[in-house]
């Protein structure tokens, strides 16, 4: 049965011009954009958004980051999109993620406390429709 992530590309990928480069291999890869917008996060949106994060160190390193410019919010469509946005972003940490994933090629640790990370994508079919009621209504 078709899927449906959550995509945010965050103010270091808005930042750095890499919105089109990002929807590219979404769509390259075959899912569809089934949403799309720019926008600014509010707090409450945030508060949502990264719940299971709260308390932990990099929390409010990582709010701070996600107002400290506009995002692109995105709905992607397709059979396994959930992991498969997943392993296109690669892991977490920008410095180790493999080569040929966006956050592999594209990324890297610019020695701030926040992980720069490029892209959020849903973890779950949960988060998924969790997250997209966040940012899309
Ligand atoms: P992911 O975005 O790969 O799903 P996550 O849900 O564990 O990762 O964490 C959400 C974001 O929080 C992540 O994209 C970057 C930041 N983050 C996670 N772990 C971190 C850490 N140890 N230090 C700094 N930032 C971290
Ligand atoms: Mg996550």
């Amino acid at each position: 049965m078709s899927e449906r992530t959550l995509v945010l590309i965050k103010p270091d990928g808005v930042a750095r011009g890499l919105t089109g480069e990002i929807l590219r291999r979404i769509e390259a890869k075959g899912y569809v954009i089934a949403e799309l917008k720019k926008t600014t996060a509010t707090a409450e949106q945030l508060a949502a958004h990264y719940a299971e994060h709260e308390g932990k160190p990099f929390y409010q390193p990582l709010v701070d980051f996600m107002l400290s410019g506009p995002i692109v919010a995105a709905v992607a469509e397709g059979e396994g999109v959930i992991p498969g946005f997943r392993s296109l972003a690669g892991q977490t940490d920008p410095t180790t993620a493999a080569p040929g994933t966006i956050r592999g090629d594209l990324g890297r640790d610019w020695g701030e406390k926040v992980q720069k990370n490029l892209v959020h994508g849903s973890d779950s079919i949960e988060s998924a429709e969790r997250e997209i009621g966040i940012w899309f209504n």
